[in-house]
């Protein structure tokens, strides 16, 4: 097979203000210094990093229509937009580090901007899909799919600040994978919607391989569309990654999780991926090794590393000694 020369931009998204729990902020930096970028680098690619979005918090926030935070949410998101619409506009795959996942909005919404062919793969215990109306826990970190959803534009309160933002991607361009905590007005809108909702007992049923390949054949039936995927990082089993803000057990094995990417990967077509809800206040020490050293891998596999290794660079002989 072929060496990997993937063009990666990387931008980090230190935002937690989308949930309860402080600590996903400080993700892009306990990733960067796990050495994410230097293996992506010694992987061989071609890596330019961005660097953080710049962004100070106003301590006054509040909320507006069940939106917690909403003004730093949306003000976050706004920056966030913009730099992954510039990024992909370089040529780059766009790797958003969280964060939690409320970036989803600024990271789906820049994506689709810059490429509005889209189709999203959400890669999580959860939906994501509360609107403000249906959340219970007013989190926007669970509300950031129903934002995208031009199939849910009339169901979605006026927000103040938010008119950068519109709905640019049908339901029928979306597939989720890894779900097995999922509220009931969610699966409402999932059925209502018809989306493709792989569960973890549809994973362990056709396995993940199958899995993302009738995901991509329902939201890119003929190969075409570029490719995003949004992996919150509780996707994986609580075993493979704990320090995470809200684990579920039964989840991904990061064997499987590496395997979508891989694929997702080979299609030629992927262009944006998030990896969120990395907290490194969660949980021990080692805990904190294992979940970091899972999203590095993660990266790696994004980028098309193959794990059997290549051969040097140029060199067809063994040495003689
Ligand atoms: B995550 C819940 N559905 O809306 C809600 O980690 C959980 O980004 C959201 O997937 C989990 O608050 C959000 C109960
Ligand atoms: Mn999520
Ligand atoms: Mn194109
Ligand atoms: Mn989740």
């Amino acid at each position: 097979s072929c060496r990997n020369y993937s063009k990666i931009g990387i931008i980090g998204a230190p935002f937690d203000k989308g949930q309860r729990k402080e600590g996903a902020a400080l993700g892009p930096s306990f990733l960067r210094q796990a050495g994410l970028v230097k293996h992506l680098e010694g992987i061989g690619c071609d890596v330019h990093d961005f660097g953080d979005i710049d962004f100070q918090p106003s301590q006054e926030d509040e909320t507006v229509k069940n939106v917690r935070n909403m003004k730093n949410v949306i003000a976050f998101n706004e920056k966030l937009s913009q730099k992954v619409s510039k990024i992909i506009n370089e040529g780059r795959m766009c790797l958003t580090l969280g964060g939690d996942h409320s970036i989803g909005v600024g990271t789906v919404h820049g994506h689709l901007k810059a490429q509005p062919e889209t189709s999203l793969l959400w890669v999580d215990a959860h939906a994501d899909i509360n609107t403000p109306a249906t959340s219970n826990s007013g989190n926007a970190h669970g509300m950031p799919l129903s934002f995208h959803i031009k199939e849910l534009t009339e169901y979605q309160p006026e927000l103040p600040g938010f008119q950068w933002h519109s709905p640019m991607i049908s339901a029928r361009n979306i597939a989720f994978i890894g779900l097995r905590d999922v509220e009931p007005y969610e699966r409402l809108i999932i059925e209502k919607l018809g989306m493709c909702a792989l569960s973890m007992e549809e994973v362990h049923g056709i396995g993940i391989k199958e899995a993302v390949k009738y995901a991509l054949s329902r939201i890119d039936p003929r190969n075409t569309r570029h490719l995003h995927v949004s992996f919150d990082i509780d996707a994986l089993d609580p075993l493979e990654a704990p320090s995470t803000g809200t684990p579920v057990r039964g989840g991904l094995t990061l064997r499987e999780g590496t395997e979508l990417l891989r694929s997702v990967h080979r299609t030629g077509r992927l262009s944006a991926v998030d990896i969120v809800e990395v907290n490194p206040l969660l949980g021990s020490a080692s805990d904190l090794k294992i979940t970091l050293d899972a999203a590095r891998h993660l990266a790696a596999a994004a980028a098309g590393y193959y794990p059997g290794g290549w051969a040097p660079k140029g060199i067809t002989d063994i040495p003689q000694s």
